[in-house]
Parts: structure tokens; sequence; C-alpha cells
């Protein structure tokens, strides 16, 4: 088949406030993501309800959403696939719905690239991941169930018509399915091909995520042919008692600068990150490693720890990411599904669920123990009215509103300093086996504490009868620092439906603190805060439903609750606009 054979940013003015102090008070069942709801999976959505639906993320007009599948760039054009449901709000249905954009900002739906219709994906066509093979030409792979004991195998598709430039049209052979369970492999937790990588000896490699028992690995398979697949008699990595792995993403990072590699990168200089989606506790993890292409093997770096302890690419509401390479702006973007924290209920009655956040460009972290994640430069373009506070001074107690934006739908950047680190609380030693979220729960924003808690108060309303805080503390443990950051879901709403989730999600961040200063960037959009502490080291989005804290009725404060004052150096906020977000284009399925 000869496919495979080789050939402005600020456009308004900004608005000086002086700061005005306002006395701070004091009052003070994940729904695993495809939990099958049979009955509900055709219910058609009549009536969209708008009022938690976002303003700049990535949404279509309705219906149920996951995974984002196959990004990728192709001759000036960026692709997003996601599983998406045709028929309703919750898990069922799935097809690979297809938008394209030039920005990154602004999406246009297509027709759905790849639905179920043939004897290897009429059960199911779930995620997967593109490679842009030699002589520019596209291919995905992407898993197909094919029985209804949810039997997994992997295929392939490539556009219809090169010369489309929205490459609206996608093939499936009939030579598929690629790859096939042998007996050794757990055939219903069997998924999700990474994007393919091509080694010094010629030979492509993918990953395929699974379990053996309770042991989560990557199976990889190689070929040099891309049709004729072998597996590698090892997985590339496993870890025991992590349970089944999803989405796997496997990719190099340069040891040194923010920019990205190409999958296939293999020059010195780069380590590489295996990331995996941890089926149990539906949390993304990572690691830093070398991968020693000889024996085609990856082990972590001995920094980063490999279970689920370890590093998190958000410690809040974020799953099945995937990233992939941008060669026009030379960076490696990571895209992520942020399901709903509400209930199946009320997904029914609200016509849609599940966003994908907004696309994040990473990087190695130059101590090299971590990746650094920083929404991509295109969203400035969304800002508009701007505030700027800067020099002020946060006494124990203070709250501060930031008047003269639109706070339920912006963008807030704002560094904080603090004269002494010498008022941090005592990290009590039992708190050492808990996960930080546990922590966040006890103490969270509204306990008194010594160098914080300190941040801002989103999606507020005006009485604080709802609002959900993104914060720092700041603990001395034995011999260091550390630093907390939280965003507390707890308060977010007055609804208290039985089942609505409302964790206080919460990251530690490895952050130096001899200059005394911390920053925060906050998206906010409705019903979802997705932010990044200390410029994008520890990253923690939020689903939240305020019933009063909505449209104008929204409210932003900045506050401290801890003896220590607090500065805030400089806080730069702006209203953010709305992009065409898959508005109609000729298009009849959605
Ligand atoms: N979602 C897909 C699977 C993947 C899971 C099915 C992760 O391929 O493992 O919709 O959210």
């Amino acid at each position: 088949m000869n496919y495979f054979k080789k050939s402005s940013l600020f456009p308004f003015p900004f608005l000086l406030l002086c700061c005005s102090i306002i006395v701070f008070f004091n009052n003070g069942v994940v729904n695993a993501s495809h939990k099958v709801f049979p009955e509900l999976q055709s219910t058609s959505t009549v009536d969209v309800k708008n009022v938690h639906r976002t303003g700049y993320h990535f949404q279509p007009p309705k219906n149920w959403i996951n995974d984002p599948n196959g990004p990728m760039y192709y001759n000036g054009v960026y692709h997003l696939f996601y599983q998406y449901n045709p028929h309703g709000s919750v898990w069922g249905n799935i097809v690979w719905a297809h938008s394209v954009s030039m920005d990154l900002i602004n999406w246009i739906p297509l027709e759905p690239a790849i639905y179920p219709s043939k004897v290897f994906d009429n059960y199911g066509t779930w995620s997967g991941s593109a490679t842009i093979l030699p002589g520019n030409k596209p291919i995905i792979l992407y898993t197909g169930v094919v029985d209804a004991n949810k039997t997994q195998v992997q295929n392939y598709a490539i556009p219809a018509n090169l010369s489309d430039p929205f490459l609206r049209k996608w093939i499936k052979p009939d030579n598929n399915p690629l790859i096939v369970a042998d007996v050794n492999i757990n055939k219903a937790q069997f998924r999700d091909p990474t994007t393919a990588w091509l080694g010094r000896d010629g030979y492509w490699r993918t990953l395929i995520g699974s379990v053996l028992g309770n042991k989560g690995l990557t199976i990889m398979y190689k070929s040099k042919s891309f049709m004729k697949w072998k597996k590698v008699q090892h997985p590339l990595h496993s870890v025991d008692d992590t349970g089944n792995w999803e989405c796997p993403d496997f990719f190099p990072v340069l040891l040194d600068g923010t920019n990205g590699l190409d999958a296939s990168y293999n020059g010195k200089n780069a380590k590489h990150i295996l990331k995996v989606s941890l089926d149990v506790t539906r949390f993304e993890y990572y690691t830093v490693g070398t991968y020693d292409t000889k024996k085609d093997r990856y082990t972590p770096n001995n920094t980063s720890i490999d279970g689920w302890k370890g590093l998190r690419l958000d410690y809040g509401n974020y799953y099945a990411s995937k990233s992939f390479y941008d060669p026009s702006k030379n960076r490696r973007i990571m895209w992520g599904w942020s399901n709903e924290s509400d209930t199946v209920d009320d997904d029914v009655k609200k016509g849609w669920a599940g966003i994908q956040t907004i696309p994040r460009k990473l990087w190695l972290d130059p101590t090299g123990k971590q990746l650094v994640q920083w929404p991509i430069q295109e969203l400035q373009t969304l800002r508009e009215q701007k505030v700027q506070l800067s020099n002020c001074k946060l006494e124990k107690g203070d709250k501060i509103e930031v008047k003269g934006i639109t706070p339920a739908q912006a963008d807030v950047e704002v560094t904080f300093s603090f004269s002494s680190l010498d008022k941090a609380e005592p990290f009590d030693p039992s708190w050492a086996d808990l996960y930080a979220q546990d922590v966040c729960a006890i103490k969270g924003s509204k306990v008194q504490g010594g160098l914080g808690p300190f941040g801002l108060l989103t999606l507020a309303s005006k009485k604080l009868e709802e609002y959900t805080p993104v914060f720092f503390r700041v603990f001395k443990a034995q011999d260091k620092y550390k630093v907390l950051m939280c965003s507390d879901a707890s308060r977010s709403t007055l609804e208290n439906g039985k089942t609505m989730y409302k964790p206080s999600f919460a990251g530690y961040v490895d952050v130096d603190l001899t200059n005394k200063t911390l920053s925060l960037r906050s998206l906010i959009d409705h019903s979802v805060v997705e932010s990044f502490g200390a410029g994008g080291k520890t990253c923690i989005t939020s689903r939240v439903y305020p019933t009063l804290a909505i449209y104008d009725n929204a409210h932003l404060f900045v506050f401290n609750n801890g003896t220590e004052a607090i500065k805030i150096e400089t806080l730069n906020a702006w209203s953010m606009g709305k992009p065409k977000m898959n508005w109609s284009f000729g298009h009849s399925s959605y």
C-alpha cells in the first residue's frame, strides 16, 4: 500500500485599581467516568442548559464527551478528535468526533471521523493517537471493540483525501485489525495505542495500555511496515498493584529549554516521560526517566515516584490526556478531558457533559525532576478588559475584590510575596502518609494559618455563600518547607445533591522559596477553574456548579487568612472573550 512508502495581545486599555480592604469573614462517589447507564445512553438531548456551559473551553454544542484523541498539526491545521456520544449526555455510542482549528482557540466542527461500522469495531471506536508518517501522511491508531465481551483490538484509519485541507473523511481499510491480543494479554483491557515512534533500527513502536492481574503495564509492539506488528516480549514498563493503565503517552523532552520534540527524536540531551491514566484512581501519573532504545525499556529516574504517590499532570478533575508535537511552533502540547462533577441526572438535564481543558504547552523543569505546563500562548488573544493591582498588602483576614472584569469568565495571574517564612505552620508528621488532597480537606481555606492560606476566591457569590478558593498554605516540615496548593470545591455550590462531587483537590508545589514569592494563574470559566501554581509546576482543575455565583453575579476576591501579612506584587486579570466554539458549519449530525 503506497500510503506507507517514504516520500494583539492587549486590545483594551487597562484599569489601575486601588486596593480596597474588606474584612474576611471566618464563616465557615467519584462518578467513574465510564459508569454505564444503558437506559440513558440514547435519550436525545432536547434542551441544552447553558448556565454552567463554558465560554472558552472546548465543548461541542451538546451531548457527552470524554478523551481527546489523535491531536495533530497537519498542513497548517490543528485537528482534535474526541470520544463523543452523538445520542445523549452520558457515556455510550462512542464515535471519534472531529474538529479543526487554525489557532487551537476557534474550532470548526466536522462530521465524526471514525464510528463503529466494521467487524473490527462494531462494538466501539475507542481512544487512540495520530502519527505523521514519512512523506507527511497522517495515520490514526485506535482501539476497536469487537464483541459484547469487550474484546479490544487495535485498528488504523487514514484520510480518504490528503488534499482536503480538513481531512474530513477517514477510511478504515479491510486489513484491520492490525494488532490482536495474544493469549497472555487481558483482551478486555487492551487499549489506547500511543503515537508511534521510529527507532534507529527502522522499526516503528507503539504502546498499548493494559493490566495483568493487578499489574498495570504498557505493552509494546514493533513494525517495519506499520502494517504487520509484533509484540515485544517485555512491556516497556509495568508497576505492580496499580490496576489498569489507560491512555499511555510516551514522549521525549529536552533537558534544557522549553521547546518540544517529535516522538521519534532520539538525539542526546533528552529524557523521556511516561504518563498513564490510572483507571482505579482516575488520576494521571507520570515519571521522568530514561528510555533505553536498544533494550526497549524505560526506567524512571530515582527522583520520580512510580505509582499512586507519584507526580500527577493535574491534581484535579483531569483524565485521559494526550500530547502531540506541534512543529509549527516547536512545542509539545497536552490536551486533557475534564469530566463533570455533578450527577448523571444533572447531565441528562443539562444535555451535555465533559469539556477539554485549555491545551497546555509542556516541558521539563530545569531541575529535571518534573514537567512544567502552561496554557498555550494563543489563549491571550481572548483577553479583553484588563484590571491590574499592585503593591497591595493583605493582613490576616483581609480580602480584596477584583472589580472591572467578568469574574465568571476570566484569566487571572497573580504574584504574592511575603517578608518571612517564620510563621509557616508545622507540618504534622502524621500527614506524611496522606495525599495532599486529604491535608487540604483538613485545613482548607478557612482554618487560619501562619503563612497562608492566601490566594483567590473564584466563582464567589457576593456574600460568600458560594466560592471555590484556590490558594497556598506553607508548612515547615522537619528539613524543608512544604507548599500546599489547593482548589477546594467543598463550598462551591449551595446545591447539595447527595452524590455531587465536591473535592478539596490539592498537590504540593516543589518550589524554591528563597525569593519569598509564589505565583498563581487561574482560568475561570463558569463551571471550571483551571489553576497553575508557581509558573505551572502544579496544576489543578476543579469542576463546580454555583447557583448564585453565575454570570454577572459571580465575584473574584484575593484573600489572606494567615497571620503573616501577604503582598500582592502584581495581579493582572482579564475578562475572556468567547471564541467560535464548534458553532455549526454545514454539518448535520450534532
Ligand atoms: N475512554 C475510552 C477508552 C479509554 C477510556 C473509551 C479512558 O479507550 O481507556 O471511551 O477514559
